[in-house]
């Protein structure tokens, strides 16, 4: 069973996270987990604090020489910017945000207990566990991307493009973006509510491919890997809606044309011409590539606060101000791409198992024959 946690507030002195259940012989690459980690912190809109840090993560156990044993993965990012205990008090909850629910249930008049742990500054522990599992799917071929389709009203229109395209096109884009002209608009809408002390949400897109046929399950809920997935990206803060394949239009399509006809080939085998399933039919992979989007909603701390009410006092005021990102689409992206990445590679791991990577390469390819006979 793969699974992980992670500790740590956004200004307390570090993230940790534990990682389990990888099989031994894995190579990990420090440098690839901090090229993930810089992703995360780059894209146009976001806040000051992403020029204080720069994220690298130290692995404090379960390798040796560069290489997993089997036993739990420690790791740890140190926050630059660490002064939780001197930081002032906060008394009026940002709409949107984790701040009143979080001191009503926690019963503290200080809402600082809550957004420290809150902040998606969590996430960055997140993306080093996803680079990690980025590299076990890579064992397999299997490979990730995000690009941002929305940032508030300006859509990209990237439907033609191929797999390699979308992932060149969006790194070379400031908002990982792979509509160049889209793009472009997307930085002067950052700038216009950065301006009005406003800020943005908007829509990225996921695409994992060469994905066998078969991983998560029907039999039962949890099994479903369309609810996992849903799951692990709704639990990324600010993500209020994800869609597989053609989602909510699918809904308003006849069914002769919301599924996609099965073809056959002897080189190919099984294959689609469309996919609307999005790679997912009855909860597992159908061998076509997996597409989700995510709605991120604008963040909710507003240099122009709204009305709020001042938790001591009860008096009207108005939210707290904290330093904060205008818009951080493109660097949720990445978070939802480590989201996947666990997600994916926890389904290998049950169905191909193994405690080490050579026998989780043999059972995996002792399926793929399988499939190839079928
Ligand atoms: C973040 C760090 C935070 C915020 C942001 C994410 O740093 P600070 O609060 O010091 O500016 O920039 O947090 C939020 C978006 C949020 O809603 O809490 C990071 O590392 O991603």
């Amino acid at each position: 069973m793969l699974r992980f946690l992670t500790a740590g507030e956004s200004h307390g002195k570090c993230l940790v996270g534990i990682l389990e259940g990888l099989p031994a012989g894995l190579k990990i690459n420090k440098r690839e987990i901090d090229g993930e980690l810089a992703r995360r912190q780059k894209g146009y809109g976001r806040s000051p604090r992403m020029k204080i840090e720069k994220d690298k993560v130290e692995v404090l156990a379960g390798l040796r020489k560069g290489k997993t044993i089997g036993a739990p993965l420690a790791l740890l990012i140190k926050n630059k910017d660490f002064k939780i205990d001197v930081l002032p008090h906060v008394y009026c909850p940002r709409p949107g945000h984790a701040d009143l629910a979080g001191a009503l249930k926690y019963d503290t008049k200080d809402i600082r207990d809550v957004l420290e742990r809150a902040s998606a500054r969590e996430t960055a522990m997140r993306v080093a566990i996803g680079a990690i599992c980025k590299t076990l799917l890579q064992e397999f071929k299997i490979g990730i991307i995000s690009h941002v389709t929305r940032i508030g009203e300006v859509c990209a229109r990237t439907q033609k493009l191929s797999f390699n395209q979308l992932r060149r096109k969006a790194a070379n884009s400031c908002t990982n973006c792979a509509d160049k002209v889209a793009g472009a608009r997307m930085v002067a809408e950052i700038d216009k509510a950065k301006g009005q002390g406003d800020s943005l949400g908007g829509v990225f897109e996921l695409i994992a491919i060469n994905l066998p046929a078969g991983l998560g399950s029907f039999v039962h809920w949890e099994r479903r890997l369309d609810a996992r997935l849903s799951a692990s990206l709704m639990s990324i803060p600010a993500v209020k809606a994800v869609e597989i394949g053609a989602g909510f239009s699918g809904a308003s399509r006849r069914g002769s044309q919301a599924h996609d006809a099965i073809f056959y080939s002897s080189g190919k085998g099984f294959f689609r011409k469309t996919n609307f399933a999005g790679g997912l039919e009855g909860g597992m992979t159908n061998g076509e590539p997996l597409v989700l989007r995510c709605a991120m909603k604008p963040i909710a701390t507003l240099k122009k606060p709204l009305a709020s009410v001042n938790i001591k006092s009860k008096r009207v005021t108005e939210a707290a101000v904290q330093r904060a990102d205008v818009c951080a689409v493109p660097a949720c992206g990445v978070v939802g791409e480590a989201a996947l990445a666990f997600c994916l590679a926890e389904a290998a791991l049950e169905k191909f198992a193994g405690d080490s990577l050579a026998e989780t390469k043999r059972n995996y390819q002792g399926y793929l024959k399988q499939v190839r006979a079928f």
